[in-house]
């Protein structure tokens, strides 16, 4: 499917740090040294209830690691994928009496529209489940094939035991991983499974269900992990760069994503880091679609409030950590860009090559963007206050904001 537009990323003078990021696999900051193309993917929505604020802060997280990268004078390749056939897709259907190619439709041209009003980087492919299919069916057979996968009742099933590096991106214990797998799409209570984590790749057609023809598999629909692992071998290929989405994407999701493609491939790792952006939440809560506590982007941007506020607010704090949205946290957005755009509205002032390296160093330092908004704050005080006769200041801060945060000024 198509993506959305890009917004222009201006070139900054010099060359931006290479990329420090905190691994969740390895559980510490590693350095990231990607080729001259960087590789990333990113899970993409299962398109309902899309975007809330939650959503937004996870895609603004892996935009900052795409625009380190760019400053690193690299290209990127981005690849995203949308949930457009799953089992809380249909439901939502279901109970709101909707077609659901028509909902998924609907919610990722919403999605689209956000993103683009937000800046945030389209991926080089967007893919749907749905058009995954057809390379989706061969690698559940070349699991069953290769003895990692079995079938159960018609459904198809991966064998986790079958990836020595099972457990190594999450490192939870049997317990937890029982729990959040019951939780999180999975059933571990289904009797007759080898492993009651085993994870479903293929799913037999459900009455009233859609479904597709998979060749010897029968007629079905994927699973939700091989979708991911099926779209980024096709787009990326095994190792590459960074694995992203939110940290409830760790396990089962990013798990059995890796292992689903160590079992294919025979290739260690599937990605070498994984990355997972903190939880949003209100009222107490992670915001979610099953508790209904959310905050769209479309609703504030439909009152008027800039999309370049939005993103200020998602900025100001630091993607690793859970934090909660609220009124507060948007007013101080808006102040922040109001001071901002004064500070840069001047025709000269103070020299801002101090500033790029600031924000240059505090992204590239595991996306620390709060501490790149205290460096512009600082260099927006200082200006207001007067002094300064550089005349290519305030158009190089607006440069480097943009740039490397996604800000218009
Ligand atoms: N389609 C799958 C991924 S393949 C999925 O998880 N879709 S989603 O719509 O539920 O979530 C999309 C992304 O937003 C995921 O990376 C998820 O971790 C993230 N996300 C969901 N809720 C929140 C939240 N409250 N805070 C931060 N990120 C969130
Ligand atoms: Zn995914």
């Amino acid at each position: 499917m198509h993506a959305w537009p890009a917004s222009e990323v201006p070139a900054l003078p010099g060359k931006g740090r290479d990329l420090r990021i905190h691994d969740t696999a390895t559980g510490g900051r590693i350095t990231l040294d990607p080729g001259p193309v960087a590789r990333i993917y990113v899970c993409g929505i299962t398109p309902y209830d899309a975007t809330h604020m939650g959503h937004a802060a996870t895609y603004n997280a892996f935009d900052l690691v795409q625009r380190v990268w760019l400053d690193t004078k690299r290209q990127v390749h981005y690849v995203q994928n949308v949930t457009d056939v799953d089992d809380p897709l249909l439901e939502r259907a279901v109970r709101d009496g909707e077609d659901w190619t028509e909902l998924a439709e609907r919610e990722t041209a919403l999605f689209r529209e956000d993103m683009t009003a937000l800046r945030m980087l389209p991926p080089k492919h967007y893919v749907g489940a749905v058009e995954a299919i057809p390379g989706i069916v061969p690698l559940v057979e070349r699991l069953l094939d290769a003895g990692a996968a079995y079938e159960l009742d018609g459904d198809v099933y991966f064998f986790v035991g079958s990836d020595p590096h099972f457990g190594g991106v999450s490192h939870l214990d049997a317990e937890a991983m029982r729990l959040l797998s019951a939780e999180r799409g999975g059933d571990p209570e289904r009797p007759g499974k080898k492993n009651p984590l085993d994870p479903m790749l293929w799913m037999a057609a459900r009455e009233g269900e859609p479904s597709w023809d998979g060749g010897r598999l029968g007629r079905g629909r994927p699973g939700w992990h091989i979708e991911c692992v099926a779209i980024a071998l096709d787009h990326l290929g095994m190792g590459f760069d960074v694995q992203g989405g939110g940290s409830d994407l760790a396990f089962p999701h990013h798990e059995m994503g890796a292992s689903h493609a160590q079992a294919l491939t025979g290739e260690y790792p599937f990605a070498r880091a994984y990355v997972h952006a903190g939880m949003v939440g209100l009222d107490g809560e992670k915001m979610s679609k099953s508790k209904g506590n959310l905050v769209f982007v479309s609703a504030l941007r439909r009152e008027g409030v800039d999309p370049a506020a939005i993103r200020l607010a998602l900025l100001a704090h630091h993607y690793r950590s859970d934090w909660e949205w609220t009124g507060q946290v948007l007013a101080d957005a808006v102040e922040r860009l109001a001071r901002w755009r004064a500070a840069v509205s001047r025709p000269d002032g103070l020299s801002a090559d101090a500033l790029v390296d600031e924000v240059r160093e505090a992204l590239a330092d595991d996306l620390d963007s709060p501490a790149a908004l205290a460096a512009v704050d600082r260099w927006a005080a200082r200006q207001t206050s007067g002094g300064g006769t550089d005349e290519g200041a305030p158009g190089l801060v607006s440069r480097t904001v943009d740039a490397l945060l996604g800000v218009a000024l």
